[in-house]
């Protein structure tokens, strides 16, 4: 057992992971490995919320456990499982659910937007996503959560559930903490400026696949839609320049200052082909890392194992507690 703090996050296995999940989350986590005892999962569960072909489902969830390796997340500091190996995260969610309200739930800007893009599917386990998240996140009794800024309200809502539980009871739960980044926690589409860069999105020119070749990201970039006043700032009139400069920055440490600097009095293209540029070189080795991992079935199927038996302990001892205090009988 150490004494550092807790941190829990996770990724849905619904698609190839994009260059927004590596900004806004993937390349934290990968930074705060060090500090930090850290549970990353793959939210398989979380995934059904969206019809899916049971084989698209197997290989995305196998390739994120190697985009996670591959970015530099180390199986032997970090706890990395796939979220259904571990029933607690099932059970305590039930038990979440009798302490979150309906008016709550429906005030999720998520669940608006996802049954929006599926009217044909509004199921129940879209409408309670977030009770799984929060579960997720208080069987760890985590410190802090590194998410993308589209999670804050889920993350508020964690706090919520954790706190009215602690003060029905006993305390029980720790109430975590987000971690969002300041700059590059939404990166946006390519074709949108406006909306996020999503896996899940129908136009696959608004996303970059962490396993884009690099021709692909090239011709990406160069389509990415921008404006018409021909200079270049960083300000919210100019969505699409703004994404670029903070996508070049995120990944080359370089301040936006810095950039306008360089940029000052050059054209569209040589900032769309050079942010081109820095994320191909980017992902390039994490790219190569993961093709090689997704063929070492033998390999990820150790790390995601011994994951699931770490993570089913410290979750037990949570949910042990809960049961207790809620009145259930120990087994
Ligand atoms: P989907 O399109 O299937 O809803 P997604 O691409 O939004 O998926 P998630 O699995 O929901 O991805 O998100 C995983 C993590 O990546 C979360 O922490 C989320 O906040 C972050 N994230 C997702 N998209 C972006 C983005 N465009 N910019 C920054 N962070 C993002
Ligand atoms: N809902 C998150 C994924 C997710 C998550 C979590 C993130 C599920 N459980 C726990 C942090 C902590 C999303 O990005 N859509």
């Amino acid at each position: 057992m150490t004494d550092k703090k807790i941190i829990f996050s996770g990724i849905q296995p619904s698609g190839s992971l994009t260059l927004g999940n590596y900004i806004g989350a993937l390349k934290n986590w990968v930074s705060l490995q060090e500090q930090y005892e850290s549970y990353y999962c793959i939210v398989d569960m979380h995934a059904i919320t969206v019809d899916k072909e049971p084989k698209d489902l197997r290989k995305n969830t196998l390739e994120v456990l190697a985009n996670y390796i591959a970015s530099g997340l180390d199986p032997e500091k970090n706890t990395l499982f796939i979220q259904s190996h571990v029933p607690a995260h099932a059970e305590l969610s039930w038990v979440l659910n009798c302490y979150t309200y309906f008016g709550e739930l429906s005030r999720m800007t998520q669940f608006k937007d996802k049954s929006q893009k599926n009217s044909s599917n509004i199921n129940a386990g879209l409408f309670d996503y977030p009770v799984l998240m929060a579960a997720d996140i208080l069987l760890y009794q985590t410190d802090l959560v590194p998410v993308g800024e589209d999670q804050r309200q889920h993350l508020e809502l964690s706090r919520d559930i954790a706190q009215r539980f602690n003060n029905r009871y006993s305390p029980t739960f720790k109430v975590p903490e987000p971690y969002i980044s300041k700059v590059g926690a939404k990166i946006m589409s390519l074709q949108d400026p406006e909306s996020k860069m999503s896996k899940s999105d129908d136009n696959e020119n608004g996303y970059i696949l962490l396993n884009d070749s690099p021709d692909k990201i090239m011709r990406k970039f160069k389509r990415a839609v921008t404006d018409s006043v021909g200079e270049i700032n960083y300000t919210d009139n100019q969505l699409g320049i703004k994404n670029l400069i903070t996508i070049y920055s995120k990944l080359t440490e370089e301040s936006v200052d810095e950039i306008l600097e360089k940029y000052s009095g050059k054209g569209y293209a040589d900032l769309k082909e050079d942010t081109a540029e820095v994320v191909i070189e980017k992902l390039r080795p994490i790219r190569e890392e993961s093709e090689r991992l997704v063929k070492d079935k033998t390999y990820l199927e150790k790390v995601y194992k011994d994951g699931a038996e770490k993570a089913q302990y410290s979750a037990m001892k949570t949910l042990r507690k809960v049961h207790k205090k809620i009145g259930f009988i120990p087994k």
